[in-house]
């Protein structure tokens, strides 16, 4: 396996993927490098659902390996919100900030608690597998922003692991402890254990 596609139209997601997978492939194409343009809907409430089609409805048209990430952040205080709906919470990353430390106003340090969760899909077609893997980092959502680097919810997720707040961190300090790159190393783990 020499190609594969991250079944992502989301540019720091590609970015972060692609680095920690960088030694096992020549070439990786997002969904934004394929002209045929093929849509799947996100439309399950599990992230594990979502990331097996995503990677198996890709894999199978351009019939190369695919992964695919599903991912979200849930916020105790707000029940779990946004959840699986994450990228769907406001229009863009701006939006989707204020809008969650809009939710969150008045909601004192201890109780901001949060966790990023990410299940990320391997899919084969050759030999018709699906693999899917989780990981997961805990911290807490900050009262303003802070860095610029990442995507997302990152300027406003601290970790206490690392004592700061992902926007504060390269793609390959990030890489080591977040959700998406704990699961990337369980899938690597699976992936050097398995028989060819
Ligand atoms: P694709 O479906 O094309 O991959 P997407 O952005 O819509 O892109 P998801 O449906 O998995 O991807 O939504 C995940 C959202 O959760 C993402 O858009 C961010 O808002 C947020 N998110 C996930 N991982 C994140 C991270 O590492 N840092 C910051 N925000 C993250």
């Amino acid at each position: 396996m020499k190609d594969i596609i991250i079944a992502t139209t989301n540019a720091g997601k590609f970015r972060e993927i692609r680095s920690l997978i960088a030694g096992g492939f020549e070439r990786f194409y997002s969904l934004l490098d394929l002209h045929d343009q093929v849509t799947v809907d996100e439309n399950s409430p599990f992230y594990a659902e979502n990331a097996m089609k995503k990677a198996r409805k890709i894999g199978e048209h351009f019939g190369m390996a695919a992964l695919a990430d599903d991912s979200g952040l849930e916020v105790k205080a707000l029940g779990g919100r946004p959840g699986v709906h994450s990228s769907r919470y406001g229009k863009d990353d701006a939006h989707r900030i204020s809008r969650l430390l809009g939710e969150l106003e008045g909601i004192p340090w201890e109780e901001r608690n949060a966790v990023f969760k990410a299940y990320v899909a391997l899919h084969i077609p050759q030999k018709d597998r699906c693999y899917v893997f989780y990981g997961e980092l805990k911290g807490y959502i900050g009262f303003e922003e802070h860095g610029t680097n990442g995507f997302g919810y990152d300027p406003v997720f601290y970790s206490p692991e690392l004592d700061r707040y992902l926007a504060e961190l390269s793609t390959e300090e990030k890489n080591i402890l977040s959700h998406r790159g704990r699961a990337i190393a369980a899938l690597k783990r699976f992936i050097g254990t398995t028989p060819k």
